[in-house]
């Protein structure tokens, strides 16, 4: 094999290979009510329930800067009673980026004056990265959960792999 030969299989892994397993395992961007945004009209918990949250994915707050904002609460209390006055985080720019970094679950509202009593709020749940949506048992851990997660990939490389040693 000559060198201009090695250079080139090591591109195509470097160019080709490597980009798509890092797709296949990058995070997930949630907007927010989903086409509608960050809104009063959008049903948010009916939303987010639709949704599996993992630990590196991010949620995206878009709506008309303004008119409203977005409010972490603290606790399920605050969360349930509207309590603003305790919140942890507040941002209003209309492009608003959350990064889901544990699991656990944390509380968002809207901080125009009304908005939440009115229903705009929303609870989010995040979940471990490679576990299934509900919780799992310590051997659904196990390859056995891992390799069909995984399966679409390895069927996707099999052809590039045989061609990478025909060439
Ligand atoms: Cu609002």
């Amino acid at each position: 094999m000559s060198l201009m030969e090695g250079m080139c299989k090591i591109f195509f892994v470097l160019v080709i290979v490597l980009p798509l397993i890092a797709k296949q395992v990058s995070a997930t961007q949630h907007v927010v009510g989903g086409s509608q945004g960050w809104e009063e009209s959008v049903d948010l918990n009916s939303w987010a329930s639709a949704q599996t949250f993992k630990v590196g994915d991010q949620l995206v707050f878009k709506y008309s800067s303004g008119l409203h904002s977005v409010v972490e609460l603290g606790s399920e209390t605050a969360y349930k009673n509207c309590d603003l006055g305790t919140s942890l985080d507040s941002k209003n720019t209309g492009k608003d980026v959350v990064k889901l970094n544990k699991v656990g679950t944390r509380y968002f509202a809207c901080g125009t004056l009304g908005h939440c009593d009115q229903g705009m709020k929303m609870k989010v749940t995040t979940v471990a990265g490679n576990a299934p949506s509900t919780p799992a048992s310590d051997s659904d851990t196990s390859a056995a959960a891992f390799f069909p997660r995984y399966f679409p990939t390895f069927l996707l490389f099999s052809p590039l792999l045989i061609l990478y040693f025909l060439l």
